[in-house]
């Protein structure tokens, strides 16, 4: 983007814009959930709609002149019901910390129990976390995987839900590679009557894309961020199934009283506008295209790591991301981390189940494909990120870093961002 205005009239925001453009045109992203946004999106986001007050929804505004406002937020919810196959989504939500807040206001009262994936196993904060909201004001207890192959244990889950009797279940995660069975989980909410509700941040662009299975048959209630593998702007939607709305059909009303004006003020109709072009772009024939080549990049990516001797959590990935446990490897998940980004690689520390070392330090990282394969990288192109992340860990000294950043910069050329 040209940033003309910026420039003229405050070059300092103007150069540190550049530099981060600078940074991000020639380093490879590799946090799964990070991504490119189209230029698309990022036109809606810095659009007039910026600067418009609506507190309330379509037709119920607390202020005037939200004429085009209702339009848009009624074409994004539109767009949002469409792709999911949902009858209900609310779009408002600031990000997926507050859309899950909600969540918990629309079916908990505080103290209430919620269920959800360990931290360390893979888990989100907000999903009962003890230093998070949802462990604080909530009684929250946690699922984990099987020691054995680090697979959630489904029996496992319906045992602890059984004995805990939660009122709200997650399934849901942050660094779980693998296919999550929405099926199981809802038959374990049924055995305890409880809602389940599918937090899908870092999975909904493969959902919609076909590339792993719709929680939209099972889950009461959906949510997910738009920013991850969905490629959009910074965002959340809150969602009601149909199978949601007999279980309780004031869900939408009381989800909608939770975002606003329980939680939040005046929705951000900039991030809406461009949550609506980011949905259109995600309902084309090549999205379905880029979420296929996003799983098949992270599974030859995955295969090469292995070759090369690293340990993939879980022996592989069935979603776009992998966790390294690089306990064998002489080093720990901060220092590769840190290496790597020298090396113009970016990815981030990530405990691994059962993990020996504190968060901060941990011993494995988290690697994805969603911003690679929106630069068009393919499968040949994750062989040669394989070669270079593992050159790195073996041999991280100064030259070799200096080489390797060299051959991620001429990748970066050959595929602009
Ligand atoms: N911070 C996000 C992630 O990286 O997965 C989750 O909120």
């Amino acid at each position: 983007m040209e940033h003309n205005n910026i420039r003229k009239n405050d070059n300092e925001v103007y150069e540190i814009i550049k530099r981060e453009e600078e940074r991000k045109r020639t380093t490879l992203e590799m946090i799964p959930s990070e991504n490119h946004t189209s230029p698309a999106v990022l036109e809606a986001l810095s659009s007039i709609f910026n600067d418009k007050y609506a507190e309330g929804y379509p037709g119920k505004r607390y202020y005037g002149g939200n004429e085009h406002v209702d339009e848009m937020e009624n074409l994004c919810m539109e767009r949002a019901k469409e792709l999911f196959g949902v009858p209900f989504c609310n779009v408002q939500g600031y990000s997926g910390s507050p859309a899950n807040m909600a969540v918990y206001f629309a079916t908990l009262s505080p103290g209430e129990k919620v269920m959800g994936m360990h931290l360390n196993a893979g888990g989100h904060l907000t999903h009962g976390w003890k230093v998070n909201f949802s462990g604080t004001y909530y009684d929250s207890v946690f699922y984990g995987v099987s020691e054995e192959d680090s697979l959630i244990d489904y029996e496992e889950v319906r045992e602890i839900a059984m004995r805990e009797r939660p009122k709200l279940i997650f399934a849901g995660t942050t660094s779980y590679p693998r296919v999550l069975d929405f099926e199981r989980f809802r038959e374990i909410a049924d055995e305890v009557g409880a809602y389940l509700c599918a937090d899908v941040s870092h999975i909904s662009g493969l959902i919609v894309a076909g590339e792993h299975p719709s929680p939209t048959d099972h889950a009461h209630i959906i949510t997910t961020t738009t920013h991850k593998t969905l490629r959009g702007p910074r965002g959340a939607l809150i969602m009601v199934t149909e199978s949601g709305m007999k279980k309780d059909s004031d869900l939408p009303e009381k989800i909608n009283k939770a975002v606003f004006p329980g939680l939040q003020g005046g929705p951000h109709q900039h991030q809406i506008a461009a949550i609506a072009v980011c949905l259109k772009e995600a309902m084309s024939d090549s999205f379905k295209e880029y979420g296929s080549q996003v799983a098949r990049n992270a599974r030859m990516l995955s295969e090469e790591l292995s070759e090369k001797g690293f340990k993939v959590v879980s022996g592989g990935t069935d979603n776009h991301l992998m966790l390294l446990d690089l306990k064998s490897k002489d080093t720990t998940g901060k220092k590769a981390q840190e290496f790597l980004e020298k090396a113009g690689i970016i990815v981030n520390k990530n405990a691994i189940p059962f993990d020996p070392l504190p968060p901060a330090t941990s011993s494995g990282i988290r690697l994805g494909t969603p911003a690679l394969t929106t630069r068009g990288m393919k499968e040949e192109q994750m062989k040669e990120v394989a070669t270079l992340i593992d050159e790195v860990i073996k041999e991280p000294g100064e030259k070799k870093i200096a080489d390797i950043r060299s051959r991620v910069k001429s990748i970066c050329e050959k595929f602009p961002a």
